[in-house]
């Protein structure tokens, strides 16, 4: 009886929950008098219950915002959302143009950085830190 509780519940623990897995992570190279800067990533939800993204740090920025591209009158802006919602067996996609996380009040020169270290704070899964290497836009 104990062994098929110990069963039950190992199993519950190895499926039930978000599984937050985050890839090609990148931040957009700027001449070194920029003071803000995008990263961009995909990020992957394997598990089967939503997780949403609530905040973001990183040593190279004084604040990290998560944003979107807005299209108004035929004028593209970029406006702060408070959180990202990513669905079960979903992929939420940050690129150019589209979802960011805005780097702003840049400390340092990024190129001499190399890559940033991101720290993304989800709902769920707590802290993912992400290495993202510094790249020019294609
Ligand atoms: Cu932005």
């Amino acid at each position: 009886m104990l062994y098929l509780i110990v069963l039950l519940l190992s199993f519950t623990l190895g499926t039930a929950g978000p599984r937050i897995v985050v890839e090609d992570p990148w931040v957009r190279d700027v001449p070194p008098v920029a003071k803000t800067t995008a990263a961009f990533m995909k990020i992957r939800n394997t598990g089967n219950e939503e997780d949403t993204l609530i905040g973001v740090v990183s040593d190279v920025a004084e604040m990290a915002e998560i944003h979107e591209t807005v299209t108004d009158d035929g004028i593209v802006r970029m406006r702060r959302i408070e959180s990202l919602s990513v669905p079960p067996g979903s992929t939420v996609i940050l690129k150019p143009m589209g979802k960011h996380i805005m780097l702003m009040g840049l400390k340092e020169s990024l190129k001499k950085v190399g890559k940033v270290r991101i720290v993304l704070i989800f709902r769920k899964s707590g802290r993912i830190v992400v290495e993202a290497p510094v790249r020019r836009l294609e």
